[in-house]
């Protein structure tokens, strides 16, 4: 999945594609650099960022996903809103991700239920002005899946089929790095649930700071691509089914490494005895 930010101030990759015509031709050319997926938003989760009104996220998102589905693009649309997400999927988009998961806005549930689309549920304590005070966890994978489980049960509640559900461990919402860390060494335990897993790490914090000079500035977000082509092949080997990334092609050839090994590897095993 290539990630289209139709926002002024990303924390990723800073507004660069804040024009519609600029992020169709991004989209366009994450497609071309590999991408099966492109996953439109217009609202900046950056930590401590302030929403913009509904008007001002539709009027970023709706044009771009109107022109990527023309031009032949499976799109999703990244919002929080039923609202943001109803037009989208008229305007051809075929996926909600949801990064609250439902909670952010209670008409989604519904929304999704009779759209009948593919729903990308991630783990989310709350918006981006106070995730970094909800960081608090007692076994942090344990209650990431006890959270998405009870997610899941309150959305097939709500009339979502649970087979058209994608569950997403929700990197850098509400967890420090010790967090992400655990998840992504231990995303197993998350596959217990029976769902497809997207997982996004891309460019995140927790990449900055381990990458971070000597005097512990931390590697900035473009310079991070290295690191999140390894962690999309860790998601690739502990089986998830997507992985939400800014530069695809690092991605598409990780998960290729790891799709050839994983190949060969009763063949290995055959030969080597
Ligand atoms: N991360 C961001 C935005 N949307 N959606 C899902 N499903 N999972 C994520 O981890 C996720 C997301 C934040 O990153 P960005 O601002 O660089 O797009």
């Amino acid at each position: 999945m290539g990630v289209v930010n139709v926002t002024p101030d990303s924390f990723s990759d800073g507004g660069r594609w804040f024009e519609p015509d600029q992020a169709v031709e991004h989209g366009l050319w994450l497609l071309a650099e590999g991408a099966d997926l492109l996953d439109v938003g217009g609202e900046s989760t950056r930590p401590g960022a302030a929403r913009p009104p509904v008007d001002e996220e539709l009027r970023r998102v709706l044009p771009v996903v109107r022109e990527l589905t023309a031009a032949g693009a499976v799109v999703s649309v990244d919002t929080m809103r039923a609202q943001v997400a109803e037009r989208a999927l008229t305007e051809g988009a075929v996926v909600v991700n949801d990064q609250s998961g439902g909670l952010a806005d209670p008409a989604m549930a519904g929304l999704v239920a009779s759209a009948g689309s593919p729903y990308v549920v991630m783990h989310w304590r709350g918006h981006s002005d106070r995730m970094d005070q909800l960081a608090r966890y007692g076994d942090v994978v344990t209650d990431v899946r006890d959270e998405l489980a009870a997610r899941v049960a309150a959305l097939v509640e709500a009339g979502i089929d649970h087979r058209r559900m994608v569950l997403d461990p929700g990197l850098g919402f509400a967890k420090r790095a010790e967090h992400n860390w655990a998840l992504l060494a231990r995303l197993e335990e998350l596959h217990e649930l029976g769902l497809p897993l997207l997982v996004g790490a891309s460019r995140k914090r927790f990449l900055g700071s381990l990458l971070a000079e000597p005097d512990g500035k931390p590697r900035p977000p473009v310079e991070r691509d290295a690191a999140t082509a390894a962690t999309s092949a860790l998601a690739a080997a502990a089986g998830s089914w997507c992985v939400r990334v800014h530069d695809v092609r690092p991605t598409a050839d990780a998960v290729r490494v790891v799709a050839a090994a994983a190949a060969a590897a009763p063949l290995a095993s055959e030969v080597l005895g």
